[in-house]
């Protein structure tokens, strides 16, 4: 059996040695020949190698450049798309912040109109609680209207000593808060006599200021002519009580008349 096995290689290889000695061709030009399926036909040459792999390495080349260029194309746009995404996202984050901001303002403001109405709430919640505050009249002041006042009609002074005269009692020189207040106050005066208020427009000319308050006088009511601060030299404001009707004058301040004070400087 093994015998017979090792005659079988020996024919095979025998056999193949043959054809391929058949196939070998004894062509000068060295050019390869194959064998074809028909026996019939002869045995054709194949195209040049190096030329068939010079054109194979070429159309490579051209297609890894064709493949590049499309390559760059595509980075091209995918780069500008990004570019533009990347635009509207910041777009977008600087809408996001200013609408952010612009919110958190309204919230700031709401917070700070809240603690206000808080605090306003507080303040009413303790004035009511409170005890009643204590009011002591000084001798001389009487409540005429809606506040206390005390009118001198002994003495005269000059607008500063008016003013000291007034201070001195715990007082002011008073200002009139409206008409009624002045219709008011100007009943209890002596006809005829004048008198200081604590009004004047020494710092501005015609702009006539409270000296209890600090505040622009809140009513003036002036005679025929006044004020007319005569001579540049009328910044003080009193009052010349009329039979017909009182009225407001502006005077040199040195010149002494009667004195009007308020127990309060809300006015
Ligand atoms: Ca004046
Ligand atoms: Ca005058």
């Amino acid at each position: 059996m093994h015998n017979f096995a090792a005659f079988f290689l020996y024919a095979f290889v025998a056999c193949n040695l043959y054809g391929l000695g058949k196939s070998q061709s004894q062509d000068d030009t060295g050019s390869v020949y194959i064998l074809k399926d028909d026996p019939s036909r002869e045995l054709q040459p194949l195209p040049n190698s190096i030329q068939f792999l010079q054109k194979q390495l070429k159309l490579q080349i051209t297609t890894q450049k064709t493949t590049l260029a499309i390559l760059d194309t595509m980075q091209k746009n995918t780069q500008e798309k990004l570019e533009a995404i990347q635009r509207e996202v910041l777009k977008s984050l600087d809408q996001i912040r200013g609408e952010t901001n612009e919110r958190l303002i309204q919230i700031q403001n709401q917070q700070a109109d809240i603690q206000m109405s808080i605090k306003a709430l507080m303040e009413r919640r303790q004035a009511e609680t409170a005890p009643p505050k204590v009011v002591i009249i000084p001798p001389g002041f009487e409540k005429i209207g809606s506040r206390y006042f005390y009118i001198e009609e002994e003495v005269s002074k000059n607008w500063t000593d008016a003013q000291l005269f007034c201070r001195e009692k715990g007082a002011y020189l008073a200002a009139i808060q409206d008409q009624k207040e002045f219709k008011d106050v100007t009943l209890k005066l002596q006809k005829d006599n004048r008198y200081w208020l604590g009004i004047n427009d020494i710092e501005n000319e015609g702009i006539y200021i409270s000296d209890a308050s600090g505040n622009v006088a809140p009513f003036l009511k002036w005679g025929l002519g006044d004020p007319d601060s005569m001579e540049k030299n009328e910044d003080c404001i009193g009052v010349v009580a009329g039979v017909a009707y009182s009225a407001m004058v502006d005077w040199p301040c040195k010149l002494e008349f009667h004195v009007i004070c308020s127990l309060d400087n809300t006015v």
